[in-house]
């Protein structure tokens, strides 16, 4: 028997489930175990696949299907909920609409005492996210690192008394939220994302800030206040919350030096943010230096694959946007930027100030024609087209002492499952050079 998350109150509902990936099966299972039913549904048939035979499950298409009498209409966040004629049509009848972690925020009177923090931010969720985990774990509590970073809340195993569950929310999972109450709530930056998904920039900035809105009296709220979307936020925060504003610069150089797996402007910021978490939860100062000393960091963002002829490759591949590619352009002197994909802004201002370090720019996917006339100004530029033939071109091109860096600025749905599966084949690429030289 499953010892992961269930929750008594749902026993005897039905709800609606739409999306069958990740979230969307973890959803099926978890009302299962809670005694629930679902009908469940996926536009792509090779995902509905994967929900067959699971128990309580009816596969139908929700179009079509009575919609009326369903407790809730759970929505995976990658659903568009802006233009899905499913969630149209619940809204028109009524059924409410929420997402995994909402299901969550109400199983919570059933679960021992605990505390959730919500990390939330453009950028540096799954570092702080996974930080924090690491500083709480290493202090001896118990904890959770979930959500967006890619682990399905309802999929986790409960904690024990006094467990801090840190969950990673992107902007999507908290449009689908109705009451999650964070203890602490963290916003790392806000730039401009997903502007596919939102009316704008500033709507986008209030999915974010409606984090805080859900938070009780007494919550904490943690902002770093270095981009000025951010800090606008922080300063219409409610009085009712208890308002820490960090910045990367109160991260001591000589401090961050010690953190191996935490390089760059950008990771004090999101240490600062840990760190004003960390203190918040009661941890003492000794530990959490301790702690940000044995951090390793996260696959896909930064990672140092493999040093070939001297020439070191990077996967970077969690850079879904010009400002995360930005850190990732200044950290290294000489580089091969592996770029494209699909891009999320027509513009690639924040990594212009870099180019400087760029020896040569490949391009890859959607975005090549766009990126090439943006770069070819300021740096050499190849439209290679495939992620392949770029770190081929790349590797042939580079010098000792040169970096190979995928840091595509863009998202990867053009040509790959998502940014993991992008970054698994920079991997095999470099991997396959390797057993060819
Ligand atoms: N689908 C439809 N109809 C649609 C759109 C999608 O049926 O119109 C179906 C797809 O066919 C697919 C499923 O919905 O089968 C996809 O759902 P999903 O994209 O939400 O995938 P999950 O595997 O459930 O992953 C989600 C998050 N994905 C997104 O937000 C896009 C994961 O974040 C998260 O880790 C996971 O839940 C667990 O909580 C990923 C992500 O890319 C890492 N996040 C974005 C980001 O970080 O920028 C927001
Ligand atoms: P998220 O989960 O918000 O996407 P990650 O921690 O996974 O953030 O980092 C994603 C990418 O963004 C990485 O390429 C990393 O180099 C860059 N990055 C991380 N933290 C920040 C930050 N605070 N500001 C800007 N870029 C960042």
């Amino acid at each position: 028997m499953s010892l992961a998350l269930s929750a008594p109150h749902l026993a005897g509902r039905r709800y609606g489930v739409l999306g069958l990936a990740r979230s969307g099966l973890a959803t099926l299972e978890f009302l299962a175990r809670s005694g629930a039913a679902a009908l469940a549904w996926d536009d792509r048939p090779d995902a509905r696949a994967a929900a067959r035979g699971l128990p309580r499950v009816d596969l139908v298409d929700l179009m079509t299907a009575e919609l009326r009498g369903l407790a809730g209409l759970v929505v995976s966040p990658g659903v568009p909920l802006d233009r899905h004629p499913l969630v149209a049509r619940a809204r028109a009848e009524g059924v409410p609409i929420l997402g995994d972690v909402q299901l969550f925020a109400e199983a919570r009177p059933y679960l021992p005492p605990h505390r959730v923090v919500g990390v939330t931010g453009t950028n540096g969720k799954s570092t702080v996210t996974a930080l924090l985990h690491h500083l709480l774990t290493t202090a001896g509590r118990p904890a959770r690192a979930c959500g967006n970073i890619g682990r399905p809340i309802l999929a986790e195993e409960p904690l024990p008394h006094g467990g801090v569950w840190v969950l990673e929310l992107s902007s999507f999972q908290i449009d689908l939220l109705h009451t999650l109450a964070c203890d602490i709530a963290i916003l790392t930056n806000v730039t401009p994302d997903h502007l596919d998904r939102y009316a704008g920039f500033a709507d986008y900035a209030a999915a974010k800030a409606r984090l805080f809105a859900l938070q009780g009296p007494g919550g904490v709220a943690i902002v770093a206040t270095d981009t000025p979307a951010a800090a606008a936020i922080a300063r219409a925060l409610p009085p009712t919350l208890s308002v820490v504003a960090v910045r990367a610069a109160d991260v001591a150089p000589e401090d961050q030096a010690r953190w191996p797996a935490l390089k760059g402007p950008h990771n004090a910021q999101n240490a600062a943010c840990a760190i004003a978490a960390a203190r918040a939860l009661g941890l003492d100062d000794l530990g959490i230096a301790q702690g940000l000393t044995t951090y390793q960091g996260l696959p896909h963002r930064m990672e140092r694959v493999a040093t070939l002829g001297g020439v070191l490759f990077v996967n970077d591949s969690k850079a879904t946007n010009p400002d995360s590619a930005a850190p990732a352009l200044a950290a290294f002197p000489a580089i091969h930027w592996i770029a494209g994909g699909q891009a999320k802004t027509a513009d690639l201002a924040p990594c212009l100030p870099h180019l400087g370090h760029v020896r040569h720019a490949w391009l890859i996917g959607e975005a090549a024609p766009l990126f090439h006339d943006l770069l070819s100004p300021h740096v050499p530029v190849t439209v290679a087209g495939t992620l392949d033939s770029a770190v081929r071109g790349a590797a042939r091109a580079a010098r000792p002492g040169e970096t190979v860096l995928l840091s595509p600025a863009c998202a990867s749905f053009d040509q790959f499952r998502d940014f993991e599966h992008r970054g698994d084949a920079f991997r095999a690429a470099v991997r396959a050079l390797a057993e060819a030289a």
